[in-house]
């Protein structure tokens, strides 16, 4: 007898995707509409949208969005989560948006301890712009803006934003996660629940990264840009919890 295996999340619209093939930007959301669901809070959720691939969200999700200019996804979660504190309310940030036009904006909200939620997708380049190079490219990946690789002695070094976050006293919850296989998806689906259910009891800032990719701008094809994430990406910024003061140690 056929068995049903998948349901769409319910905050997911049934839309054809406009990401690029082998995009991991569809996995990331799915997993943070997944977690939604599973809170049964649908209904209750508020997706702060940056600029940047992520965005395009716009097209797909079903409940309360709002949108925020470059970078300043935090400053408008902010404002928002202060007037309605009982939504549930997180963006969902790129790695140009939050870690280079918004650094002070994604640093303010985490030192303030603000009772919100940031899912950063990291894949080492400005995607929609044409693969630019981001505060997280790594030492001698190839962009548009670093044809013969990043270099170190004009550009400095990529920027490990669970690091550093985890350095300040008022965040709840930081943790990195790999989408390029099914460990780390497995991984991050628990890791997404957990930040949204401790912004639900009022611990404060939760911050997940998401190691993802961009196979169109990194001129790779999916399978290569995942084979990419995990001798390149995964071997600099390291997965795992980097702060949960929900556990004790
Ligand atoms: C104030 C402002 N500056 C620049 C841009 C152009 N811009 C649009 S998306 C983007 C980069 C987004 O990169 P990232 O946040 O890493 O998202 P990705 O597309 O890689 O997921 C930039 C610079 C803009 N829209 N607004
Ligand atoms: S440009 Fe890159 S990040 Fe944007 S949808 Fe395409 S693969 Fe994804
Ligand atoms: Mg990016």
């Amino acid at each position: 007898m056929a068995q049903k295996i998948y349901s769409r999340p319910k905050s997911l619209m049934p839309m054809p995707s406009g990401f690029c093939p082998g995009c991991l930007h569809p996995l990331a959301t799915k997993l943070i509409a997944d977690a939604i669901d599973e809170l049964g809070q649908n209904n209750n959720a508020v997706h702060v949208l940056p600029v940047g691939c992520s965005a395009l969200n716009l097209m797909y999700w079903r409940g309360d969005m709002l949108g925020a200019a470059h970078g300043r996804a935090p400053a408008a979660a902010t404002g928002f989560k202060r007037s309605a504190p009982d939504r549930l309310v997180f963006a969902y940030q790129g790695d140009g948006d939050l870690a280079a036009i918004g650094l002070a904006e994604i640093m303010s909200a985490a030192n303030r301890g603000e009772n919100f939620t940031v899912f950063f997708a990291n894949n080492s380049t400005y995607g929609m712009t044409g693969g630019q190079m981001a505060p997280t490219t790594l030492i001698g990946q190839k962009t548009s803006t670093t044809k013969y690789g990043r270099d170190a002695e004009t550009t400095g070094f990529p920027m490990r934003m669970c690091e550093i976050i985890s350095t300040l006293d008022a965040p709840y919850y930081v943790a990195r996660f790999a989408l390029n296989a099914p460990k780390g998806v497995n991984q991050a689906k628990k890791g997404i629940k957990k930040a949204l259910q401790y912004q639900l009891e009022g611990k404060g800032f939760t911050f997940v990264e998401l190691l993802t990719n961009c196979p169109t701008t990194w001129g790779m094809t999916p399978l290569q840009s995942l084979d990419y994430m995990e001798t390149n990406t995964i071997p600099y910024f390291i997965p795992g919890v980097y702060k949960d003061k929900g556990e004790k140690a």
